[in-house]
């Protein structure tokens, strides 16, 4: 009896130090996965033309309501006199109001079918409330990437370039100012962790082995000196053409998903550009997901290598296993849960509304 009792103590025992270990280690996983800083991101964008730079940028407002990573700033590659205060009213939407905007000086011009969106006036209010009225009233996008990279902890910043490779390429050439006392090439060696670009084709396009794709095609000059200048030690991430157009935005979601508010500005937007029975290619999102969570294997990546951009604007991967470059990689099965983990991240509610 005694002994079976001794027995009956030491197993429960046993049973409650088991159970203590395992909420210690349960404890600590959660502490470690939950004390991860958020990731400090810029985002470079062409937001006009297409829309998948209006979900990308949806998609990084969630991500900071997560806490996965902090919008630094927002750069924009192309000219058109409503994007910035376009980008300064999803910031708003979001109840980020105050995130630095700035606007490239030399680039492409572009129409839009939703930046006047922000023009709309429903009563005596703007339907999207936003107080930058015009791009001309932005910053410079060079200076705001100086200020936000000399602020910054070394290697801690990823840059997202969804667009043309206007505003990187002037950082490059930037002179030392009364910024910081770096030049732009410096700059970025010390504070940039990697970027992750959204350009080029890497493989054929519907059998096209010398597809030209529209970031590097409508911005040569730009991309060519991003892609020699930027430094060696710091890696650049590709998400060629094909990787968007393999993980397409569900037309499902744009009807259903977005209902939590009356008027949505990301809704909007992607009705009016693509309308309600489109599934648009999510191009700029991939470059956004794997710059927050490059470690989930949404993606495989490439062996390394060098990419070098052709004077008629055909990206050029070179291996070597000393290279700066990368590119994704995405299997169906990927591409299955690309899908749906940026349907859930672009839909989410905005966690201060
Ligand atoms: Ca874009």
């Amino acid at each position: 009896m005694t002994k079976g009792n001794n027995y009956e103590i030491s197993s429960a025992l046993l049973l409650r130090v088991v159970a203590a270990a395992f909420l210690l280690q349960t404890a600590f996983l959660a502490r470690a996965v939950y004390a991860a800083a958020p990731i400090p991101v810029v985002f470079d964008t062409d937001i006009t033309g297409d829309v998948d730079d209006v979900l990308a940028l949806a998609m990084l407002h969630a991500l900071a309501d997560r806490e996965e990573c902090s919008i630094e700033a927002v750069t924009i590659s192309k000219i058109h006199r409503l994007a910035a205060p376009f980008v300064d009213a999803v910031n708003t939407f979001y109840g980020r109001p105050d995130i630095p905007i700035g606007v490239a000086q030399d680039a492409q011009k572009r129409d839009s079918k939703y930046l006047s969106l922000v023009e709309i006036r429903d009563g005596a209010h703007f339907r999207y409330p936003h107080d930058l009225l015009s791009s001309d009233a932005a910053p410079d996008a060079v200076s705001v990437l100086r200020r936000t990279l000399a602020a910054a902890e070394d290697r801690s910043v990823v840059i997202v370039q969804v667009g043309l490779a206007a505003n990187l390429a002037d950082l490059l050439e930037s002179a030392p100012d009364d910024i910081s006392a770096l030049n732009g090439q410096e700059l970025v060696r010390r504070k940039v962790h990697f970027a992750s670009v959204m350009a080029g084709a890497f493989s054929p396009v519907r059998g096209n082995s010398h597809y030209l794709e529209a970031n590097v095609r409508n911005g040569v000059a730009a991309m060519r000196q991003f892609a020699e200048r930027w430094p060696n030690e710091t890696p650049i991430v590709w998400s060629d053409f094909l990787i968007g157009v393999a993980a397409p935005y569900p037309r499902e979601s744009i009807a259903r998903d977005f209902q939590y508010r009356r008027r949505h500005i990301v809704r909007e937007a992607y009705l009016l550009h693509s309308g309600p029975k489109h599934d648009r290619p999510t191009w700029d999102l991939t470059s956004v997901l794997y710059a927050v969570r490059p470690d989930e294997n949404y993606f495989d990546l490439s062996p390394r290598g060098r990419v070098a951009v052709d004077h008629d604007g055909f990206t050029r991967f070179t291996p070597g296993v000393l290279g700066r470059d990368r590119y994704l990689k995405m299997d169906r099965r990927q591409a299955v849960r690309v899908v749906a983990t940026q349907r859930t991240l672009v839909s989410q509610p905005p966690r201060r509304p």
